[in-house]
């Protein structure tokens, strides 16, 4: 059932509405500033790109190019293009307006035309425009747009401030630059925790000119806004430049599927302006259709032609106070429905976003991953249309952040500078050409970890400075920024930072005391030290915005980017790679206290399975914190609880190196991912030991009740026969969305009744329904850490690929209990049903679905099957 409406918009007596646009995007020049390389440049496109395009560099992500390829951003490049206007465009010299406009430029730069100066840009957000009627010309126009280097601009910067921007640097672990926070760009261009100095320059978008006798129209936006008289309207916004002030313009919009339209008569005033009209949804005669997020609903796919589609839905954030308890509830209704919010956070897909080509498979993986939520994080970039126009097909809920990370930027020059006319062009979505409402997008956030940092004083501020600190953020973040979002976009919660107390931060002056109170707002957790699998000491928060634990990529995706001799833990390329302090050691440590660690004498093996290890650690670690989360949806305990969201720290990857992603470079999937798959599952089983209680929750996000019993069975290591089984004898309730205590029982005497030791035996179960269908994966729980595990087998596996029609399938045979089995087909694109699995039943057959042609052959050839116990 379609419920993405077309919203038609006419305006009448317009001879030229949209004028006539000339792409200038394609092939430039490219000049370093010395005058030593000159090469030819896709625009739109980054200095890096075309480097390598012209194979001047190589792979930038090769090995220790990142370091090598430093020059590059210390030096100034010339962009030029010659351009004449054919007969098709030669009109455009003759229009009242004729405007030569930028969508992206990265970042600073001076523009000319024709040895004139234009202007200079400074803002990698910003669309920006420049009126060149009088200085065009029919035949050969010369355009030049002159980068400086980002690295020396942001230096220059902090040289001239007299006020200190912590951090000044990143940790020299990153290998990055100084002073981003002095340049309005893409921070973790500079260097992150887990990405390479890459700061970039370039034209990031298109290019192109524009011009028209009367009016042009910037932007067009519809929003819609559901009354308290439970009545729909469509807020249409048009951004729009006049020529001449024009009367009686007729404007109609409509949207005839919900029979709804309506005329105007308006006047449109010389000059840039924004005009507003509210179209009433005829719901008399139509019922409005829904817009759902995954799992809760339908969407659909909305085409783009020229017409723009309206989604209709509502959002809150929910910020109530919980009879009887402390705190305040922090949970999104959707259309009236609370929604358990489960996914991941987005980084940016490559360092140059012109050789992005992975966003479809990434979300696409997401949803597979059972994920309906994804939380842009704010040191990147705003990301493409495309992304958010896939995130409202897939009914993906996002949360966007306004570009700022760490700490405060250089508030007033910021705001002197860009709170101009259209001031939301940097800092809101809404500053492209057309656009849907995109329901995906149901929170705005002001910055990532700001009032974290300064609650906590990460930077060591002195006391005395402290308030100069807290008031620029208040006018930056509050005053400024949140007033502006909202201005434009009402339509959706708005929160100044995450990790924040939300409403609580608000009252005590937007930086809470403790931002990670876990009875206020979302928190990030991490803690690479102490037991992952420990829940007691994860923070039963009301909203899990981020945590998380590294671990490698598999080795055919960093055999692209490294050569043999890199393939030890300890080589010169693996702590290169590492952006995190410590983080190998971390990784080895945590998984240390679960796991015996690879031990072979061969060098190559030995970091084969290393890897392995660390992405065995790392599903394990993620899964048990997820599953707390899901399970505490239900529950408070001392105030705490109630958790409504788990977004673990982080979808993808930026390189090939080790990060807390759960999808490598390229798409890959890690093992967490297929972990996600399960614990993420609509319907789930979760187990776990409370003071020697074992417990069984079972989670639902389905809208209907159920009514569940749990199957449970005791294995011992040594052998594929269940010593134990138990079940429920009566269904429990399980209402929609919630959590509920299914099973419950002393582990000591559960364990003797079987035979079986904490360290002999662990227990797999599931939940059916009456009719004994299964309901959600299966799940498992081991009663000590797998190195303390006594009778674990060595098992002998075999497996046979088949053609199944588009897919292939993989038929595994064991002849021992296997945990954590993994099938990898090196660098063949595509992903497994199911993977990094426990084995209990002598064989299984999972799916390969391939990302591109290959054959049961290859296939075959190319699978490598690891298990816990090969690596020890
Ligand atoms: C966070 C994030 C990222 C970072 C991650 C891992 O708090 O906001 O900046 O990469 O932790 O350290």
């Amino acid at each position: 059932m379609a419920f993405s409406a077309d919203l038609f918009l006419c305006l009448v007596f317009l001879p030229c509405v949209c004028g006539c646009s000339l792409s200038l995007d394609g092939k430039w020049r490219l000049l370093s500033s010395n005058g030593s390389l000159s090469l030819g440049a896709q625009v739109p496109g980054c200095v890096h790109s075309a480097l390598q395009q012209q194979g001047l560099i190589q792979d930038p992500y090769y090995r220790f190019n990142d370091v090598f390829y430093q020059w590059i951003a210390l030096e100034n490049w010339t962009y030029s293009t010659t351009f004449s206007l054919n007969s098709t465009y030669r009109s455009v010299q003759d229009k009242n307006k004729v405007l030569l406009v930028f969508d992206g430029i990265d970042t600073v730069s001076t523009i000319s035309l024709n040895g004139i100066t234009l202007g200079r840009t400074d803002n990698m957000f910003q669309k920006y425009n420049f009126s060149v009627r009088g200085i065009l010309k029919v035949q050969d126009n010369v355009l030049e747009v002159s980068l400086t280097s980002p690295v020396l601009y942001a230096q220059e910067q902090r040289k001239r401030s007299s006020y200190r921007v912590p951090p000044e640097c990143p940790p020299d672990v990153q290998k990055g630059q100084c002073h981003v926070n002095f340049i309005r760009k893409e921070q973790c261009s500079f260097s992150w925790d887990w990405g390479p100095s890459f700061p970039t320059m370039g034209l990031w978008k298109g290019v192109r000119l524009e011009a028209f006798d009367q009016i042009h129209i910037l932007q067009v936006s519809a929003v819609p806004l559901y009354s308290s008289a439970s009545k729909w309207s469509v807020e249409v916004e048009l951004v729009i430049d006049v020529v001449n002030t024009m009367d009686n313009v007729e404007v109609t919009m409509s949207i005839p599927e919900l029979l709804s339209v309506k005329t105007l008569k308006v006047q449109f005033i010389t000059g840039r302006s924004k005009v507003k009209y509210v179209l009433d949804i005829n719901t008399v005669q139509n019922t409005v259709k829904l817009w759902w997020p995954k799992g809760h609903g339908d969407q659909e796919n909305s085409e783009s032609n020229g017409k723009g589609n309206v989604y209709f839905r509502t959002v809150e954030l929910v910020q109530e106070l919980i009879p009887d308890n402390p705190g305040l509830s922090f949970y999104f209704r959707i259309n009236k429905k609370s929604i358990f919010l489960k996914g991941s956070n987005w980084i940016p897909a490559h360092s140059f976003q012109d050789q992005v080509t992975e966003n479809t498979n990434l979300l696409q993986s997401a949803v597979d991953g059972n994920m309906n939520a994804l939380r842009v994080w704010g040191g990147g970039i705003y990301e493409q249309d495309l992304f958010y126009d896939l995130c409202d097909q897939m009914g993906i809920m996002v949360s966007t952040e306004q570009l700022f990370y760490f700490y405060t930027y250089i508030t007033f020059q910021f705001i002197n500078k860009y709170r101009f006319f259209i001031p939301c062009q940097d800092f809101c979505i809404r500053n492209r050409d057309k656009e849907s409402s995109h329901p995906s997008i149901i929170v705005w956030s002001g910055n990532n970890e700001n009032e974290a940092a300064l609650a906590t004083d990460w930077f060591a501020i002195p006391v005395t400075q402290r308030p100069k600190y807290v008031k620029d953020y208040v006018t930056l973040y509050v005053n400024n920024i949140r007033d502006i979002v909202l201005e434009e976009d009402y339509s959706r919660p708005f929160l100044v930072s995450s990790p924040t107390n939300g409403a609580e931060s608000e009252q005590e002056g937007w930086v809470a005391v403790n931002p990670y109170d876990p009875l206020y707002g979302d928190s990030h957790f991490y803690s690479y030290t102490h037991d992952c699998l420990d829940w007691t000491s994860f923070p039963r928060t009301r909203f899990a915005s981020e945590y998380g634990f590294q671990s490698w990529p598999s080795l055919s995706t960093l055999q692209q980017v490294s050569i043999e001799d890199d393939h030890r833990y300890d080589s010169t390329f693996s702590s290169h790679r590492q952006h995190h302090d410590n983080g190998n050691q971390q990784m080895l440590q945590q998984a240390a206290l679960h796991y015996n660690l690879p031990n072979s004498t061969d060098t190559y093996k030995r970091y084969i399975d290393t890897l392995y290890i660390t992405q065995v650690m790392q599903a394990q670690c993620v899964k048990a914190q997820s599953e707390f989360y899901r399970r505490s949806q239900s529950e408070l305990i001392e105030g705490k609880g109630l958790t409504m969201g788990a977004l673990y720290w982080q979808l993808n990857d930026i390189w090939q190196a080790p990060s807390w992603s759960s999808i490598e470079f390229g798409g890959k999937w890690k093992m967490l991912h297929y972990f996600a798959q399960n614990f993420f599952a609509p319907v789930l089983p979760v187990g776990f030991e409370d003071k020697d209680n074992f417990f069984i929750y079972a989670v639902s996000d389905l809208s209907e009740d159920l009514w569940l019993n749990y199957v449970a069975s005791a294995y011992k290591w040594s052998s594929m026969d269940p010593v134990c089984l138990m079940s429920s004898k009566l269904p429990k309730f399980i209402p929609g969305g919630s959590a509920v205590n299914i099973y419950q029982r002393s582990s000591g005497p559960m364990l003797e009744v079987c035979g079986c030791t904490r360290q002999s035996c662990f227990v797999t179960f599931h939940l059916e329904d009456s009719k004994g269908q299964q309901m959600g994966p299966t799940n498992y729980h081991f009663f000590s850490p797998l190195k303390d595990a006594q009778g674990v087998q060595r098992p002998n596996i075999t497996a046979k690929v088949l053609k199944d029609g588009e897919a292939f399938s993989v038929f595994v045979q064991t002849d021992a209990i296997a945990p954590f089995v993994w099938l990898d087909v090196g660098s063949v694109p595509g992903r497994f049903s199911s993977n990094g699995f426990l084995m209990v039943t002598d064989n299984i057959t999972v799916s390969f679905f391939p990302w591109r042609p290959t054959s049961v052959t290859e296939l075959s050839q190319s699978l490598v099957i690891t298990t816990l116990r090969d690596v020890y």
